[in-house]
């Protein structure tokens, strides 16, 4: 595994796990921050030995947002001219299943980095919030569309204009995680639910999120079909007729990612 500046990526038997570190700075997200999440979401999505992808920061902090002192002196053709921060849509278009572990706080652009994921795991200490509107600015990368379809228009609407912070309790409430689990243990929690991910066959898994992540671009009816349009050309994998045969037999399946 490559070695960046900015985070730490490692993998664990199917798992590979990309973790922020910038610990002075809350894990920040800066533009090496970025630069490298990119380039290790590209290796990990090379590898076909890898089946999920976990992403994680400390136990103070997921990510205290977007590099503030970065962005203070950046004028409107600065950012438009570099797109400033569209490369993050890398992540929220990764195709592998992708998790993220958040412990302590996950603001700003560390919040919206958290609802690219697929599915968000939450220690019992963290906090979300969007509080770019202290700052005088709005949420980025996602945060006024993704916030409002987890957790709906009253709370998304509480939040960012008041840029107040949630905890873990009333984002697990709000559908923004899918579970909260003791601080200490959230890594742990977390992979094994990564691992359970990349045990199954990675096309189907793959296929999955697809169908998942069309419900929120399409009409029901075109949901629909597109789902059942998918579902019959597993039928075409390797996979299935392994996964399905595994059962009939009383066995474990062994899937071989075809
Ligand atoms: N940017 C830069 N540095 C930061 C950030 C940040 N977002 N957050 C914390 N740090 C730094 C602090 O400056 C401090 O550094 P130093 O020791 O050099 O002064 C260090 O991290 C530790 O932070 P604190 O001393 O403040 O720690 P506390 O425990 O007292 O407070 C908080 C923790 C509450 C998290 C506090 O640090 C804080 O409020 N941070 C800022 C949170 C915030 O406003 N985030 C939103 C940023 S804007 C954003 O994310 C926009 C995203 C969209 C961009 C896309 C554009 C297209």
């Amino acid at each position: 595994m490559t070695d960046f500046e900015t985070i730490l990526l490692e993998r664990k038997g199917r798992v590979g796990v990309i973790t922020l570190n910038r610990p002075k700075a809350l894990n920040a997200l800066n533009s090496q921050v970025l630069k490298d999440v990119v380039a290790a979401l590209d290796e990990l999505e090379g590898d076909a030995e890898v089946g999920a992808i976990l992403l994680t920061g400390s136990e103070r902090a997921f990510a205290a947002g977007a590099d503030i002192k970065e962005m203070a002196p950046q004028t409107y053709i600065d950012m438009y001219g570099t797109d400033f921060f569209a490369g993050w849509d890398r992540l929220a278009n990764a195709r592998k299943p992708t998790i993220a572990a958040v412990a302590g706080y996950a603001l700003g652009g560390g919040c919206e980095v958290a609802m690219m994921c697929d599915i968000l795991i939450a220690a019992d200490n963290a906090k979300f919030g969007q509080p770019e509107i202290t700052l005088g600015v709005i949420p980025g990368i996602g945060g006024s569309q993704r916030l409002t379809r987890a957790v709906g228009k009253a709370k998304a609407m509480d939040l960012i204009l008041t840029g107040r912070n949630m905890d873990a309790e009333e984002a697990e409430r709000a559908g923004l995680v899918s579970r909260i689990v003791p601080a200490d243990q959230l890594l742990d929690e977390a992979l094994k639910a990564a691992e359970k991910i990349a045990s199954m066959s990675l096309p189907v898994a793959m296929i999955a999120k697809e169908a998942v992540n069309r419900s929120f671009e399409t009409t029901l009816g075109e949901g629909l079909r597109f789902e059942r349009r998918v579902f019959h050309s597993l039928f075409a994998l390797d996979d299935q007729k392994e996964g399905m045969a595994a059962f009939v037999e009383k066995r474990k399946p062994n899937f071989t990612h075809k």
